[in-house]
């Protein structure tokens, strides 16, 4: 089998890479990333030697450079997007021209190319927001309702990859993941902020009273979904996948780290909330459990300690990566902090 991973380059792309490598050597596998600030080949080195995979530096929303690297193609996973809220709320141009017209030229080359099933990675951002205090969980059902522009971009890109199949009978599959975390997570995502910032001996930025919470879910856990979606998933559908926390609120999650760090809280700082912050995601993946068997299997404590123990071990990624472009964001972002 043949397959074109959009933004391989990034955080859950290059993860998804290794992952596949490892479990389907004989396949073969394109990676196509215009390697934006959050691309990094760093992340797939160990494959240069591999004569199953190629890097093909491109934007998605190049259709002439699309048609030629769709040729031969039998499946896509397209993670490639601007993916950061903070990032969506400074510039949301950016974000409509990569998550809805880069779906697009995808959709329409895989078209024009008789591609065999193309699965877009999406996030259970585009369901809104949920109450702290209440128990409910989004599910395949929930009516879309993004706040912010990244998950408006991102909404957008579900809809039209789901007129694809209605429309022109593309063989779609979409998954909506919850927040996910692990290696190779660009450090402007909270949890790799705030590990690095602790090892620079720096403050963390806690948004508003820090009482937000997200669904965490392990990057691998993911990976695996998309590949049991992509086995067995059933043309047309949508699949929710989400983790195994219960309402861990970010101060949790942040002393939690501070904990495995020997750390106190003084390293916490509480700074001005993001605009329209979503105060709580939770999701119900019983679909996706009953029709294909997927459930989390990484713990999040033992596996956010593991992620802890990646980043110390792999300071000098993430010290390229926190130079340059990123110290003007982080400016922009968190002033003096
Ligand atoms: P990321 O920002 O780490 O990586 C994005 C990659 O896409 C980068 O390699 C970048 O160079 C590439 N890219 C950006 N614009 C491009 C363009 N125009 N053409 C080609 N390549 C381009 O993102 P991530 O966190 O790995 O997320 C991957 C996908 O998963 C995204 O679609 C995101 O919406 C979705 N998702 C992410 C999470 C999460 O917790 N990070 C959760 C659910 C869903
Ligand atoms: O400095 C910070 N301080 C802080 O309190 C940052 C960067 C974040 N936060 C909070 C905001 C959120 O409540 O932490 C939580 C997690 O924030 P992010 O890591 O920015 O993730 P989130 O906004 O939840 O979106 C992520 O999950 C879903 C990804 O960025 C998306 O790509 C994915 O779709």
């Amino acid at each position: 089998m043949k397959l074109l991973i959009t933004g391989g380059a990034g955080f859950i792309g290059s993860n998804f890479i290794l992952y596949w490598t490892k479990n389907h050597p004989k396949d073969f596998i394109i990676n196509f990333d215009k390697l934006t600030y959050a691309g990094n080949l760093e992340n797939l080195k160990s494959l240069e030697e591999n004569p199953n995979y190629t890097f093909i530096k491109g934007d998605i929303c190049n259709e002439q450079a699309v048609d030629k690297v769709m040729r031969g193609i039998d499946t896509v996973v397209h993670f490639a997007a601007e993916s950061h809220v903070d990032r969506s709320i400074i510039k949301p141009s950016d974000f409509v021209v990569t998550n809805v017209l880069g779906t697009q030229v995808l959709l329409a080359a895989a078209l024009r190319n008789n591609v065999g099933r193309f699965h877009h990675v999406s996030t259970d951002e585009v369901f809104g927001s949920l109450n702290f205090n209440d128990k409910s969980k989004f599910n395949e059902r929930t009516q879309y309702n993004p706040r912010s522009p990244y998950s408006a971009s991102k909404a957008g890109s579900d809809h039209l990859v789901n007129a694809y199949f209605h429309t022109y009978g593309l063989p779609i599959t979409i998954t909506n993941c919850s927040n996910n975390f692990g290696p190779y997570m660009f450090p402007e995502k909270f949890i790799p902020l705030a590990i690095t910032n602790i090892l620079e001996g720096k403050k963390v930025p806690v948004y508003g009273d820090g009482l937000y919470v997200r669904d965490w879910l392990y990057v691998m856990d993911h990976c695996r979904a998309i590949d049991l979606v992509l086995q067995k998933g059933r043309i047309g559908e949508t699949y929710l996948v989400g983790g195994m926390t219960n309402a861990v609120s970010n101060i949790e999650v942040i002393k939690k780290i501070l904990k495995i760090m020997g750390k106190n809280e003084d390293f916490i700082e509480h700074v001005k909330d993001r605009p329209g912050h979503d105060r709580r995601y939770a999701v119900d993946w019983s679909k996706i459990k009953n029709e294909l068997g997927w459930e989390p299997e990484y713990s999040f404590d033992e596996w956010l300690e593991k992620t802890v123990q990646w980043y110390k071990e792999n300071e000098k990624w993430w010290r390229d990566v926190k130079s340059g472009e990123y110290q003007t964001y982080y400016k922009e972002q968190y002033g003096k902090i």
